[in-house]
């Protein structure tokens, strides 16, 4: 396992020597923020990236996200030039020392939340999601917490337009589409690709959502068998519905070598449908840390790690679910558990 954190780039309010100093990290997750989806990222751009995380004494081994086009994702006959210009991403942050893509497939929005500071018992706030409050918005005047500033409400209503009709089966066929062309190429530089799954796991305003249960990731396997063919496991996303048997999934995931890359985070159930973020600690939210740890340990687990989505706790007003003080005790606790797992093991053995 190799314990990393999200970093923002040269924006990001967290310096590089602030993650350097939590214990026990090993690198960062970033990206090339600067430049519009499907187009190719410099590899000055790249480069700058990592020598800016090596000098710090941190990695640069994942990438998250290289952003998937819409028109991929429609299927568009403008696709293939963004899926040439994707594998030419791939093919630089191979060239500069990157392992692991992360990336989703899921129509406009990557994550939705109702509340981006909803207030906790404890003074803290953290982002939550109630999905009655979702159903009762019009999507033609959509204005949603942290989307404010990528869309105006008329591209949402127009964007979420071009998805009618497609069911998915249809959207499932575009991701094979781009995989059996991104696959090969990164089979031949030695990366890895892992999706990330749906979050909040179901649809949203009627949009198609692929990559939400166990059954989702048996048929993406079984399309493209190769095991650059991978996810990203994020408790937060596929824990918020509970009929997900983390555990299981973390441990034959892991076992069969497709999880590249880990999201661990807490959850807490507030209603049907409904959940807020909380502090790491298994027993702060609904899923057990400690079980999914194990299992994805039992597994045979050795990609990356990163803590996620933390509260706004001791004053801070970061970036919502990326302060630092809250993701930082996510990757010391989870330091904790992986440590005990391991000697715990090792010593039976
Ligand atoms: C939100 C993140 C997502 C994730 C993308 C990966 O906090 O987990 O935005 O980065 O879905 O492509």
């Amino acid at each position: 396992m190799k314990m990393t954190f999200r970093w923002y780039g040269e924006s990001d309010p967290i310096s590089l020597t602030d993650i350097k100093q939590i214990p026990g990290m090993t690198g960062v997750v970033t990206a090339v923020y600067s430049v519009p989806v499907g187009e190719v990222w410099s590899n000055e751009a790249i480069e700058r990236l990592k020598a800016l995380s090596n000098d710090s004494g941190l990695e640069m081994e994942v990438i998250e996200s290289v952003p998937v086009h819409e028109d991929i994702k429609l299927g568009l006959p403008t696709r293939d030039r963004y899926i040439e210009a994707y594998c030419e991403n791939v093919r630089r942050l191979a060239a500069h020392g990157v392992k692991c893509i992360c990336y989703n497939f899921m129509p406009v929005f990557d994550w939705l939340r109702t509340d981006l500071h909803s207030r906790n018992a404890d003074g803290s706030n953290s982002l939550s999601y109630d999905h009655k409050a979702i159903t009762s918005l019009d999507p033609k005047k959509l204005s949603l917490p942290g989307w404010d500033e990528s869309y105006t409400p008329e591209q949402i209503s127009s964007l979420i337009g071009a998805y009618s009709g497609m069911s998915h089966d249809d959207l499932f066929a575009n991701l094979v589409y781009f995989l059996k062309a991104v696959i090969p190429v990164c089979d031949e530089v030695g990366m890895n690709m892992a999706i990330h799954p749906d979050d909040p796991p179901w649809d949203i305003f009627g949009l198609p959502r692929i990559i939400s249960h166990r059954e989702d990731y048996i048929r993406l396997f079984e399309a493209v068998p190769s095991k650059a063919n991978g996810i990203t496991f994020c408790t937060g996303s596929l824990g918020a519905d509970s009929s997900n048997d983390l555990v299981s999934m973390a441990y034959e995931f892991a076992k069969d070598g497709r999880i590249h890359f880990a999201h661990l985070r807490n959850i807490i159930y507030t209603g049907e449908r409904s959940f807020a973020e909380t502090g790491h600690l298994s027993a702060d939210g609904s899923l057990d840390l400690y079980e999914i740890v194990k299992a994805l340990h039992d597994g045979g687990f050795n990609g990356y790690v990163r803590p996620d989505h933390g509260r706004n706790i001791w004053g801070e007003d970061g970036k919502p679910g990326y302060g630092l003080y809250d993701r930082a005790l996510g990757a010391a606790y989870l330091n904790g558990l992986f440590e005990a797992v391991e000697k715990a093991d090792s010593k039976r053995g």
